[in-house]
């Protein structure tokens, strides 16, 4: 190569290199002038796990550039929620409920029908937040007082108790467990702060006595519309 070949050369090569970084710096504005069609398609898969209301102010918020931060942290903590879901699922120290029995049930449903007792045993089945026949519904919306009896394989020491509210959330009141005589022992009373579809936990001292049998009052009254359960895991060794 002579030498205003390589001359030419080097100012094609400078002028190659500050093209490409021209383009890279290019992109952070290009990113933020457009977030809303690039961050929606990323955070779409995560919303059908979301409870409903989180999920809302993506749409309205997504016009500036701090909506990309909202909607990034909109999808983490929806994959948080879906990570403690599938933890809680797949606990080896819980056991969901093998029998059920309850005040009354939507359409008198009797037996494996649709919103029957029998819909809070097993794993949790309701995928969205809102009415649904896989889980257990009073027959009046707002009654008052209802209750679902459930029973379990393995009498353990209890130390949780994790209730899935799948509509209509808030509205548990107390729980009880049963010992094996047979007796009531009420483990909690109070204001159930559930929202959307979640797990109502409630953890307390290891029982001195073993049960496979607890009961769970709400009052269906102070959360109006129709208050439903999906399923019920119980902790304990
Ligand atoms: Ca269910």
């Amino acid at each position: 190569m002579n030498k205003p070949t390589r001359i030419l050369f080097l100012i094609i090569a400078a002028a190659l290199l500050i093209a490409g970084c021209n383009r890279t710096q290019n992109n952070p504005s290009t990113t933020t002038s457009a977030p809303p069609p690039a961050a929606q398609p990323a955070a779409t898969p995560a919303q059908p796990a979301m409870p409903a209301q989180p999920a809302a102010p993506a749409s309205t918020a997504s016009t500036d550039s701090s909506a990309a931060t909202i909607e990034q942290n909109q999808k983490l903590s929806a994959v948080d929620w879906a990570m403690k879901q599938d933890e809680i699922k797949n606990d080896p120290s819980g056991q969901w409920a093998i029998n059920a029995t309850a005040s009354s049930s939507y359409g008198d449903a009797k037996g494996t029908a649709a919103w029957s007792p029998m819909q809070v045993t097993g794993q949790p089945n309701v995928e969205h937040y809102g009415d649904d026949g896989r889980a257990w519904a009073p027959k009046t919306e707002d009654g008052g007082i209802e209750w679902v009896d459930l029973t379990y394989a393995k009498p353990v020491n209890a130390s949780e108790v994790r209730i899935r509210e799948s509509c209509g959330s808030g509205a548990v009141v107390r729980l009880e467990l049963f010992d094996d005589q047979g007796n009531p022992h009420k483990v909690w009373q109070g204001d159930d702060p559930t929202k959307d579809l979640n797990y109502f936990i409630i953890k307390f001292p290891p029982t001195s006595y073993k049960t496979n049998h607890l009961k769970i009052t709400l009052a269906t009254n102070a959360v109006p519309g129709w208050n439903e359960i999906d399923a019920v895991q119980l902790i304990g060794k």
